[in-house]
């Protein structure tokens, strides 16, 4: 039987498959045990590739809206109509007249990581939104200021600390973020067999904190609050000693004295954690052998998203954790996209509605409803969605639902017509991950150990590869008209980094597409790899444990670490104000992720709909008994933004106060073509957050942490 091995593209850990094909039957997905990373590792998800593959809800051909519904159509039919409906908003209003939406699987596919900024520029607007300011944004925000590049993440260097803290994430269940590390249960229970302590930090009680040593549940939105206060132990015990890292520090005076009324016992109202084990917990960490603090969507998607992702660093510095082995390391990926050379600064333009600062060249998704529901100049007035569902997983949903209503054209590069692209005039879809090349770009640049594995389509397509497909969506609005030369934009889009990254274009003639962009960034990274390399080596290469990058890695305009840059510190007082505001008793919602989900779009495989996930909103029996509410029964939570209804799930695992849904639900609404999906819909709990709430320096959605209110319906 014929077997491939591929890359599994649908989370961040990068585990090697390998797939059965009989006939035309993708027939099984399994873990590679020879993978030199993930060593024969799946989860539930990984091993529906070919039901992914085979749901025949997925989008085979083009489909243009005629007569106000999505029918087939060809590609030089779709191709046709967005050349005619495109490009005269584009000459009448001008680039910022056309927003982009970047979601999360555009990071996990070749194509458009690498093809996408080339059709981004060509565009040329200031309405560029991704789902990073859902997401990670604080964290590129904080180390570009912290270590002058926004790509520049210290990941935990898992497999060799004696200690890790980690506050809001659930790896057990999410397989890892900002930490490329695939079977991390294995990586994880190895710490504990080597001596070593796991400490959490969670509001609820989850599968990783059911391993861990220590589990703290903390107040949502409050662990910048508990992280400057073991900052202030630790200058209080003579434990703040980077170490070797000190001739490159910056600023630690400073910290200090930021950290001054953030004390224990100040903070333990606010976050629930007693002061003495705030103590306790700081003079581990520092005592350890090594340590690492380590910080997730929880503590990026709340309101104080950027100070927290700061602190983090903060505290490895200060303990002499980071860049050291068993501490909070600089990976060093085989192949990274061109960089700029100059320090990270954000705010360089702001938005046209609610005056926010750029960061990273993205503007605040909660608010691109504002843009398109503003009159002026620059209103949004067409969309493209590339590998996004932003009417799922971005806040207000309601509102930017009613707005991507209103715009006068949108196309979505998506296999599926959703929640999101069902609004869409022409929607493009793109081959499954069985049939494309990948190499994970982005995420090599976190992962716990240096690794390159590059695999090729296991399958052929029928479809266009995304990256024509966007090279000819750039012919369109370059001018070049609906059959623009794809080829020759490739050789140019080619040439151009190939100069950019100091390769002779001449080394890489015999390949296109990502192979030869891949190809450039292998032979101009710091292993000096060539593709035909990777080639040979079908489970990947291990390029070894991470290794210290200070001071090479910094590229702040001192060259040194800067501790306490003013960027972010400016935040501190409206933290500080946080220690004295009242506990009023008030309801606050946090999300939560499921082993078989991934966040909107695989809810449509009947075997990972069939597992564990429940669109449920869990209540402590506490607040239950208090509130009326019954397990089973249906309650109403309402919030500034929105009101749904959905089903109660009485739970000791949540503190008093809390409330957990998850989000990437409510499937049953119109047009939507995942049949599957429909009948386990859930609800949408963005429906609840509120676009008005932001991490104030990121413009990162507040997710977790939301006011709510809780009754039972009807
Ligand atoms: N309340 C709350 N909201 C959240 C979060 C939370 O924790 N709480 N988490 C946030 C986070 S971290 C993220 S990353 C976002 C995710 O938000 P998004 O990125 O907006 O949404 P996804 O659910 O990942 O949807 C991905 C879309 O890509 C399509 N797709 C999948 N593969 C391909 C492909 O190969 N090609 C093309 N063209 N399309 C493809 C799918 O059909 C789907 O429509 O959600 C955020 N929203
Ligand atoms: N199975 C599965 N895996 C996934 C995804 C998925 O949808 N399903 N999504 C992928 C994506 S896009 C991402 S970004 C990653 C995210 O990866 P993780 O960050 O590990 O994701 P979560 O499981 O949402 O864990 C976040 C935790 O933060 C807690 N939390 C909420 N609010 C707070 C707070 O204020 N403080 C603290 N300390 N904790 C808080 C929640 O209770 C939850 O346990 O997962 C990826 N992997
Ligand atoms: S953990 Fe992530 S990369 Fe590994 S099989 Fe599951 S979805 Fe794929
Ligand atoms: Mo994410």
């Amino acid at each position: 039987m014929p077997s491939a091995t591929v890359t599994c593209p649908l989370c961040e850990a990068t585990c090697g498959l390998r797939v059965t094909v009989e006939g035309d039957r993708v027939t099984e997905a399994r873990g590679d045990p020879e993978d030199v990373f993930s060593h024969g590792y799946v989860c539930p998800k990984g091993a529906s590739l070919p039901a992914l593959h085979h749901d025949p809800d997925r989008l085979r051909t083009p489909l243009v809206r005629r007569g106000g519904s999505l029918v087939e159509a060809t590609w030089d039919e779709a191709f046709a109509e967005i050349d005619a409906r495109l490009r005269p908003i584009l000459a009448e209003h001008g680039p910022d007249s056309v927003a982009v939406y970047a979601g999360n699987p555009a990071v996990h596919n070749l194509s458009t990581a690498l093809y996408g900024p080339a059709l981004y520029r060509a565009i040329g607007t200031k309405n560029f939104y991704t789902a990073g300011t859902v997401d990670q944004i604080p964290k590129h925000f904080s180390s570009g200021y912290l270590f002058g590049h926004p790509f520049s993440i210290p990941v935990p260097d898992v497999d060799r600390t004696q200690h890790l803290l980690v506050l809001g994430a659930n790896p057990l269940v999410s397989n890892g973020s900002l930490m490329t590390a695939p079977n991390i249960r294995k990586r994880l229970r190895a710490l504990g067999e080597r001596g070593g302590k796991l400490v959490v930090v969670d509001p609820r009680h989850t599968r990783t904190t059911e391993i861990a040593d220590e589990h703290h549940a903390i107040r949502p939105g409050t662990d910048a609050l508990l992280l400057f206060a073991m900052v202030n132990v630790l200058f209080a015990e003579g434990l703040a000693e980077p170490g070797e890292l000190a001739e490159h520090v910056n600023g630690q005076a400073e910290v200090r004295e930021l950290a001054q009324p953030f004390t224990p016992e100040a903070v333990a109202g606010p976050t629930g954690i007693a002061a003495g084990d705030i103590r306790r917990m700081a003079v581990e960490l520092a005592r350890a052998e090594s340590a690492a603090v380590y910080g997730r969507i929880g503590t990026t998607t709340q309101s104080f998203g950027t100070l927290t992702s700061w602190l983090v660093d903060v505290v490895n510095v200060l303990t002499g954790n980071l860049d050291r082995p068993g501490g909070a390391m600089f990976p060093q990926p085989a192949a990274a996209p061109p960089a700029s050379s100059r320090p990270f600064r954000h705010g360089r333009w702001h938005t046209r509605v609610r005056g926010l600062p750029e960061v990273f060249g993205e503007a605040p998704v909660a608010t691109l409803a504002d843009e398109i529901r503003t009159p002026g100049e620059g209103q949004v007035r067409a969309l493209l969605t590339v590998c996004g569902n932003p009417a799922v997983s971005s806040p207000n949903a309601g509102k930017l639902t009613e707005a991507l209503g209103e715009l006068d054209f949108m196309v979505s590069l998506d296999i599926y017509v959703n929640e999101t692209s069902r609004h869409a005039d022409v929607i493009l879809p793109g081959p499954t991950p069985l049939e494309r090349p990948h190499y994970d770009i982005a995420l090599y640049q976190l992962a716990v150990r240096n690794v390159a594995n590059w695999t090729p389509a296991a399958l052929e397509s029928d479809l266009p590869q995304e990256w024509r497909t966007m090279l000819r969506l750039t012919g369109i609005v370059t001018g070049q008209g609906p059959d623009a030369d794809v080829d020759a934009l490739d050789e140019f889009v080619a040439g151009d980094t190939a100069k950019r990254k100091g390769v002779d274009p001449s080394a890489v003639v015999d390949r296109t597409g990502p192979e030869r962009m891949l190809d450039i960034m292998l032979r101009s990274g710091p292993y000096e790899l060539t593709l035909a390399d990777l080639e040979t080596a079908p489970h990947g290469v291990d390029l070894g444990p991470l290794r210290p990058r200070v001071p090479g890695v910094l590229n702040t305009a001192s060259g040194r670490i800067e501790l306490a840059p003013e960027e972010i510190t400016s935040d501190v007082p409206r933290l500080a104000a946080a220690l004295t505001r009242p506990r009023n008793g008030e309801m606050v919602l946090i999300g939560r992720r499921h082993l078989s989900s991934n966040n909107s779009w695989m809810h449509n495989l009947e075997p990972l709909v069939r597992g564990s996930n429940r669109c449920t909103a869990q209540v402590h029996p506490d607040d239950a008994g208090r509130l009326g509410l019954r397990d089973g029964g249906l309650a109403t939570v309402s919030s500034r933004a929105g009101k749904i209804d959905v089903r109660v799930e009485v739970a000791t695992e949540l503190s008093p106060g809390v409330v957990s849904i998850p989000h990437g639900w409510g499937h049953d609404v119109d047009g939507v073509r995942t049949f599957v999906a429909a009948e386990h819909a859930g609800v949408n709990s963005n429906i609840l957050t509120d676009e008005q709430l932001l991490d104030a320096l990121s413009g990162t959605a507040v997710l977790n942490g939301i006011p709510i209110e809780v009754a039972p319906a009807g």
